[in-house]
């Protein structure tokens, strides 16, 4: 990447966020954030697509948001605010809406498995998902969506609909670029590494939890899968759960693949499994101490929320009203 880029990106607030979303997003943002122009946002209207208790939903969305505070990202050097709280979201979406075809979002990976996850309540929200998220990275001129894999589909829909619509109306969108990571960009379940790491997997033994203690951690490592031929190697396709686990460990570590294989030549899983819970705790103790902080004063943060989403509606605005303009509606005297 060279000069200053402006990235969006958003994590929703289903759960707990997991290893998954640190290393495979959460990390990313703050490491971006120091030459990037960035925005950041707990995307809590995605979030409602599963049935949540009101209060869990509440306690859960200060958590995600104290939680990407105590990663590093700060007021200063980004904009960090919650979706619900900026109005122009849900209003580009419902416009975008009539410019994505039924066709598309039916072909969106995570619809079809999020519907077979929940046969019961396969709601309109679940199906439209991939236009609010459209709508999130459009609203803000976005040149650059850090992303893990899975939503590799999503951004590019987003790119789809931005140039359907420059392509009836004029430069009215930028189109943005998913940003993927080499390593990391899909931390696997610790039971079956054939699947990506959920926080909404009913198994808490398949994530770790960002808020998971050391005796946890320690514990879901233990009991990870991985297989019968006893070599550390980096190999995705015959050794999935070693394959994920070296890539969890190097992450955490800084350290590389090859580095990986070399220490841990002629040891066994025993050693590999605790030297890997050990490197993750020690990633996460310092975020889960900063981000129980934060939580413990939650009038600080709702004001730091709603000093963010005021700025946030305010740098959304120009490009919610050249949609407005473009399509044709009359705009509103002030
Ligand atoms: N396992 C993962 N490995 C790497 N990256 C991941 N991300 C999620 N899981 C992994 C990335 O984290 C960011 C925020 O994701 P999200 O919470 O908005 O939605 P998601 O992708 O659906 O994540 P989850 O954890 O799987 O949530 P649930 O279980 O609620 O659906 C995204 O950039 C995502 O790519």
């Amino acid at each position: 990447m060279s000069g200053q880029k402006r990235i969006f990106s958003g994590i929703k607030s289903t759960g707990i966020p997991t290893l998954g979303n640190y290393l495979g997003a959460m990390k990313n943002w703050a490491e971006m954030q120091e030459e990037n122009d960035c925005i950041y946002c707990v995307v809590d209207l995605h979030a409602i697509t599963i049935r949540l208790e009101p209060e869990d939903f509440r306690r859960q969305t200060r958590l995600v948001y104290a939680l990407l505070l105590a990663c590093g990202l700060t007021p200063d050097r980004c904009l960090l605010y919650l979706q619900s709280h900026v109005h122009q979201h849900a209003e580009l979406s419902w416009m975008l809406n009539c410019y994505t075809m039924f066709g598309e979002l039916s072909r969106m990976t995570q619809f079809k498995d999020k519907s077979r996850k929940n046969p019961d309540n396969i709601n309109a929200g679940l199906f439209d998902y991939p236009v609010l998220m459209a709508a999130d990275i459009l609203l803000f001129d976005t040149d650059l969506v850090p992303v893990g894999q899975d939503q590799k589909q999503h951004v590019e829909l987003a790119r789809d609909i931005a140039e359907r619509f420059n392509g009836i109306y004029g430069d009215v969108f930028t189109v943005p670029q998913p940003f993927i990571p080499r390593v990391g960009a899909k931390i696997n379940s610790l039971i079956d590494p054939s699947r990506k790491m959920d926080k909404s997997d009913p198994n808490p033994a398949a994530y770790i939890a960002l808020t998971d203690g050391r005796d946890v951690i320690l514990s879901k490592f233990k009991k990870a899968v991985t297989d019968s031929d006893p070599h550390v190697r980096f190999d995705p396709v015959n050794k999935p759960g070693v394959s994920n686990l070296m890539a969890i460990y190097a992450l955490t570590g800084g350290k590389s693949l090859e580095e990986v294989e070399r220490e841990f030549d002629g040891k066994g899983y025993g050693a590999f499994k605790l030297a890997v819970g050990e490197s993750v705790d020690a990633a996460l103790a310092p975020i889960r101490l900063k981000a129980a902080e934060f939580c413990s004063d939650p009038d600080t943060l709702d004001r730091m929320m709603a000093d963010a989403a005021e700025r946030a509606a305010a740098l959304a605005e120009p490009c919610m009203s050249r949609v407005r303009q473009a399509i044709g509606f009359i705009e509103k005297r002030r």
